[in-house]
């Protein structure tokens, strides 16, 4: 008996010693690490040993003993250490060997590790233009005859149009996902991040080339790839000022490519929530494109404030989704945090009083500070106001980076006793979890160009990684991009081109314990970060979507973009184009008079003025209040 206990238990030891099923294991980000950033790997298995790194040359660089393993909850039971090997700081290939064996995968250090992953992100949104041809110039093996040209777009009776023979021109914008609805409230997040991604780093985004066929204006490409959306939710503002919810089809379509999809496209419902999103990205817009359209900037400034107003008056317009209809919702019902990030942008703009009525209505005290989505906007209001110190005053500035400090800070403490190092909670795993965690960057983003700290941007990094691979599946969610990537996506275009590879820079919407699609199977809720399905057929763990792509490309734009300059947003900096925004009843009265471009905010004599010229030339100085000062 007892020898055979003892035979068995000695047979037992020297399988598990030689069993690959118990080798220590590394997973860390496939694409890349950029050379002055923190570099860490998540190594299961080997307690106490040491790990080598080596260089392309085969000489040992680096030697790291491995630490104490800790459990990340999401990640199950399996207990992680993290190692760290920031120390290596020369541009290389490395590999990681533990007993003279590889670990991980090839370690890529570059100054510019994210460039093409930068790229990739915004160039997907070049895939997801709608009523356009994708050729081959810009699109390579992925061009695609063009779909849905949205010329004659139907009002759908919840829209409160009567006229059933009606349509209106609803073209261009970006699919909103995997499925071919363009939707405005999606639409507000998912443009104003790519604007701040473009506002925050212009330096270097100012020659990014996304090979679009606008490349060779003298645009920037983020601009005029925003722009195509920009146009669109511009469409689907109603003469009213009112704007409609969404504009699709009735039915999600098959698995079709866009120029097969061809039932009816509706604009559907007008909501207060639309009306918000637009006014915000508009009133973004404005500024942002003044330099280099005036026109737009005045269109956009004018559809901001007249979406506003109708906001104003119908707060109780929530969305509801007709019966008859079954494509995406977005349907949220309570439209506050919307207001206060509109008119944010609005009074950011233009310094009109009658916006920032909006902060005594709903004292920023009694806000939920929460993390941006497209149901939650209070963040983004936050952002706007705390980069902005010029513009808005103390007390509201105070609460937004209270705001922004309260939730990167707690991101930063859910590094603790944390294996993987990656600060994402197990209630982070929903639908689109890879959103929240790009999202919780771009806090963390925030929290350092107001801090200046490193802490954050080292926190933001491991959310890029966790992201890029460093995740207990060892996969990279970035289709493409990735010794292990992400294969099959819920895209209907990818799925239904006949090419294998799916298109490139696409972001899943990662694990998910809420799936109830066929990657059901896959939950397990003593392992969130595992509940993935990599099969189109998991809408719920591998879709694609804008508001998805937007976040990440912001986190691993402006990781790149700070490295690359050496610079973060100078947040004295004042909006380029002070623009003088009437409220919507004034402008309706007289627009021309009402929306002047040329006025400009300067600092003089140490103080914020508004710099105006005269038609004949002569400069004017007032106060940011509008008192002439001589
Ligand atoms: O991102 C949305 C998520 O928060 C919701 O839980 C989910 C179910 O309503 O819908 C997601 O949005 C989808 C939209 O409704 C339609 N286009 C695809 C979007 C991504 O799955």
């Amino acid at each position: 008996m007892e020898f055979t206990k003892i035979f068995t238990t000695a047979l037992t030891l020297s399988v598990l010693s030689v069993s690959p099923l118990f080798a220590a294991t590394a997973d860390q980000n496939q694409v890349g690490f950029i050379t002055k950033s923190q570099k860490q790997m998540a190594v299961v298995g080997a307690e106490g040993k040491d790990i080598v790194f080596k260089n392309s040359s085969g000489k040992d660089v680096l030697k790291v003993t491995v630490p104490k393993a800790k459990v990340w909850l999401p990640a199950g039971d399996t207990a992680a250490s993290l190692v760290d090997f920031s120390e290596i700081t020369t541009e290389g290939n490395y590999q990681a060997y533990l007993n003279d064996e590889p670990i991980g995968h090839p370690i890529i250090i570059a100054n510019n590790a994210f460039e093409d992953v930068t790229k990739a992100s915004l160039k997907f949104f070049y895939f997801q233009r709608a009523s356009t041809a994708l050729t081959e110039e810009y699109a390579g093996i992925y061009a695609r005859a063009a779909g849905h040209p949205d010329t004659d777009v139907k009002y759908h009776a919840s829209t409160g149009k009567t006229d059933t023979e009606a349509t209106f021109d609803g073209s261009k914008g970006w699919y909103d996902a995997g499925d071919y609805g363009k939707y405005i409230v999606n639409s507000g997040i998912s443009t104003y991040t790519l604007l701040q991604l473009y506002q925050q780093n212009k330096e270097y985004f100012k020659k990014f080339n996304l090979n679009i066929p606008e490349s060779k204006n003298d645009i920037p490409d983020i601009l005029d790839e925003i722009r195509w959306n920009l146009d669109w939710m511009l469409t689907m503002q109603d003469d009213d000022g009112g704007v409609f919810h969404k504009l699709t089809t009735l039915k999600f379509s098959g698995t079709v490519m866009p120029e097969k999809d061809v039932a009816a496209r509706y604009a559907i419902g007008k909501s207060v929530t639309a009306s918000w999103n637009l006014a915000a990205v508009a009133a973004l817009a404005a500024e942002i494109y003044s330099p280099y359209d005036k026109d737009f900037a005045v269109k956009c400034a004018t559809a901001a404030s007249k979406a506003r107003i109708w906001a104003l008056n119908n707060e109780a317009a929530l969305f509801e989704q007709p019966a008859g209809v079954n494509t995406g919702t977005y349907s949220d019902g309570y439209p506050i945090d919307e207001e206060i990030w509109a008119n944010t942008e609005l009074y950011r703009i233009s310094k009109n009083p009658v916006f920032a009525d909006v902060f005594k209505k709903y004292p920023f005290k009694k806000f939920r500070w929460v993390l941006q989505s497209w149901q939650y906007t209070y963040a983004l209001a936050a952002f706007t106001i705390a980069t902005n110190p010029e513009i808005f005053d103390t007390d509201i500035q105070d609460s937004a980076r209270a705001c922004i400090f309260s939730l990167a800070d707690t991101i930063l403490n859910s590094l603790d006793n944390n294996g993987y190092g990656v600060p994402l909670l197990e209630e982070d795993f929903n639908w689109g979890s890879n959103s929240f965690a790009a999202n919780k960057g771009m806090v963390l983003i925030h929290a350092y160009i107001l801090s200046k700290e490193e802490k954050y941007l080292n926190a933001a990094t491991a959310i890029i990684d966790y992201i890029l691979g460093r995740n207990p599946l060892n996969i990279s969610y970035l289709t493409g991009y990735g010794v292990n990537s992400a294969k099959n996506p819920h895209h209907r275009p990818s799925q239904a081109d006949g090419i294998d590879e799916p298109i490139p820079g696409m972001l899943v919407g990662g694990p998910n314990y809420s799936a109830n699609d066929c990657a059901s199977k896959y939950v397990q809720y003593d392992a969130v970060a595992r509940s993935y399905y990599d099969n189109s057929c998991s809408y719920a763990t591998n879709e694609v979507a804008i508001n998805w792509n937007a976040p990440f490309a912001y986190v691993v734009g402006s990781l790149q973009a700070i490295s690359t300059t050496g610079k973060t947003y100078d947040i004295k900096t004042v909006p380029d184009h002070f623009m003088e925004v009437a409220d919507g009843i004034k402008a309706k009265r007289n627009l021309q008079k009402q929306i002047s471009v040329g006025s400009k905010l300067i600092i003089r004599n140490g103080a914020v003025q508004v710099q105006k010229t005269d038609r004949d030339g002569k400069i004017q100085y007032f106060n940011v209040s509008g008192k002439h000062i001589r």
